[in-house]
């Protein structure tokens, strides 16, 4: 009867020997195709055994339980090309997960860290999750030796983009940097002299992102959340790993600046603000009107609204 039969799957959970910490299955660096009339129904032909988003192996017990969560607005195509890419890739890394997209209603500005920060608290209302990966959309990794899991300290996991010519960030920054103004204000040079690129994507367990209060609430527009939760972790004496740049690589979806997602030009300002912020600006005080949550085959899919009262 059902009674047996659910009490002998739990023993066979139980009786699962842990995964290995690298997957047998992993391929290494793949050539990404994007096929332009790809469809989601396609997508989930391909990935009969997702459930909700969902997947686990059947023949390991995965070593972490991991959220994907994905930043969005109208960006349909890039969410069916990451899709095809990433159940496949996370599957073959042996891991417990599940994707979830953050819409965001309206047409108002984009606010991508204040949807990564809903994503990790509504997220955590359906699993313990362990790790958090905050993807966006348009970013396809390519190779899948780049471990989806979090370490003992926050990972960065783009290391180079196909569109920069796959050269480090951190070679890109210190070209831009010396071509910027020719005369920055002490207050710029205070916040360059950190920077390092830490957006894209990147993962951090849930412990590591709730000891930083999440991501500050009050970035609308392009720009500067990402370095604004890198100072929140290097304030918390956190150290940024990285994946060899082999390992490291993405291809980025090309698009033009999305409607509503202006340059911040008030960035700096709330970057220099950080340290006095962070304790009052970030998981603890992020509300939102929280429209619907969909369980759709691929992903779970939750909508929120920002400039209606919570
Ligand atoms: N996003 C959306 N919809 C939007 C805006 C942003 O889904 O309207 C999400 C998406 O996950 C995206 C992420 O937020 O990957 C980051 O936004 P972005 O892709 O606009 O940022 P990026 O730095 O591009 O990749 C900046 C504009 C590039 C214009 C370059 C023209 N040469």
């Amino acid at each position: 009867n059902e009674e047996t039969l659910g009490h002998d799957a739990a023993t066979k959970k139980a009786e699962l020997a842990h995964c290995p910490p690298v997957s047998p299955n992993l391929r290494g660096q793949s050539k990404l195709v994007f096929k332009p009339d790809l469809t989601l129904e396609e997508v989930q032909a391909e990935n009969p055994k997702v459930s909700q988003g969902r997947h686990r192996p059947e023949e390991c017990q995965a070593l972490q339980r991991v959220a994907i969560l994905i930043p969005h607005r109208n960006r349909e195509r890039h969410l069916i090309y990451l899709l095809e890419h990433l159940h496949p890739f996370l599957q073959r890394q042996q891991l417990d997960y599940g994707i979830y997209i953050i819409h965001q209603a309206g047409s108002k500005k984009f606010n991508r860290a204040k949807l990564l920060n809903v994503g990790y608290l509504e997220a955590l209302k359906e699993e313990n999750w362990d790790c958090f990966i905050f993807h966006d959309v348009d970013l396809v990794p390519e190779n899948d030796f780049n471990q989806y899991t979090c370490g003992d300290q926050p990972k960065h996991l783009v290391v180079g983009r196909n569109s920069t010519g796959y050269r480090t960030e951190d070679s890109i920054l210190k070209r831009k940097k010396e071509n910027d103004d020719q005369k920055p204000t002490e207050a710029k040079r205070r916040v360059l002299r950190y920077s390092k690129y830490f957006g894209g994507v990147t993962a951090l367990s849930r412990e590591q992102f709730f000891k930083v209060n999440g991501f500050s609430n009050n970035y609308w527009g392009w720009g500067g959340e990402d370095d604004d939760l890198r100072l929140r972790v290097e304030l918390h004496k956190m150290k940024i790993s990285r994946p060899k740049p082999d390992v490291g690589k993405y291809t980025m979806i090309f698009h033009t600046r999305d409607k509503g997602n202006e340059v911040n030009m008030g960035r700096m300002k709330l970057l220099q603000q950080m340290s006095r912020v962070w304790k009052t600006d970030g998981l603890s005080s992020c509300t939102y009107r929280l429209l619907s949550v969909e369980h759709n085959p691929l992903y779970t899919n939750i909508t929120v609204d920002f400039w209606t009262a919570a």
